[in-house]
């Protein structure tokens, strides 16, 4: 294992996390180009579930329902089997590295979906967050928020748009929960961000792309001074 979020010759990691079709893809992409262009750093992007070439494999079964059957649980630990190898493949000699990881989903995610939307024990969640994501915390959590209606919609309208252009889409084993289960996890999203804000900030992922963009641009120039025209080794940071 490498170290610490925020320690000596570290990268920054930023992760994204909301509900269904928030925007977080969108703006990661914007984002990441916005910081190659600004930061001096390279830039990775990647997603959870997924991101390495076994998490991916993982990601396809629990996308298509099959560990749906054997419960929460046992979902909460192939979420954690995918995000161990992506953690120890690609996330920690990133940053090492110095780079700037930028990632679709990350722990918060199986807080909000496994925990407050699927009833398992938070006290269960945070032990296994413990052992597999260690002291591999992001340096900030963006949470864009909307009404559960309105990302839903916006994943319907892309589904409709890949169906048109040949690709097999439809609803994910999440995105077919019923709507009270979305409304639990927005408010478990929230949740997280009130108790820990240093780590965490809500953007109003309601608004135009554009307006998101300009929103989380500024969320990370405040949250991470020096990250625009830093250079790696520019403040100590030998990798
Ligand atoms: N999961 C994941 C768990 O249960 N536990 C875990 O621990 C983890 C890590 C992953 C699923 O796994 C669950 C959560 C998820 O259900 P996924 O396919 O990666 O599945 O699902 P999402 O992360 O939800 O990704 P989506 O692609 O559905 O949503 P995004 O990335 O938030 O939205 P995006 O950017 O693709 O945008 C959706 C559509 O809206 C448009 C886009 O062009 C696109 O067509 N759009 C906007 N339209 C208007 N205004 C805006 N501001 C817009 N922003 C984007």
């Amino acid at each position: 294992m490498t170290a610490r979020a925020g320690g000596a010759g570290r990268g920054r990691f930023i992760t994204f996390e909301g509900g269904e079709g928030a925007g977080k893809s969108t703006q990661i992409r914007r984002l990441a180009a916005h910081l190659r262009a600004r930061s001096g750093r390279p830039v990775v992007t990647t997603r959870e579930p997924g991101g390495s070439p076994r998490a991916e494999a993982i990601r396809e079964a629990l996308l298509a329902g099959l560990a749906k059957p054997h419960g929460p649980f046992a979902e909460a630990l192939l979420f954690c089997a995918a995000r161990i190898d992506h953690l120890d493949t690609l996330i920690r000699p990133a940053l090492a590295a110095g780079e700037i990881v930028l990632c679709d989903r990350f722990a918060d995610s199986t807080r909000a979906y496994q925990g407050a939307a699927g009833g398992l024990d938070p006290a269960l969640l945070t032990s296994l967050e413990e052992v597999v994501v260690g002291q591999t915390r992001p340096d900030l959590t963006l949470i864009l928020d909307c009404d559960p209606e309105l990302g839903l919609a916006r994943a319907r309208a892309r589904q409709s748009a890949d169906e048109t252009a040949g690709a097999a889409a439809g609803p994910d084993r999440f995105e077919a929960e019923a709507l009270a289960f979305h409304a639990r996890l927005r408010a478990a999203f929230l949740a997280i961000a009130a108790a820990e804000p240093g780590r965490c900030a809500v953007v109003n992922a309601a608004l135009s792309a554009d307006a998101v963009e300009a929103a989380i641009r500024t969320v990370v120039a405040e949250r991470l001074p020096g990250l625009f025209a830093e250079t790696p080794g520019a403040h100590g940071d030998a990798a």
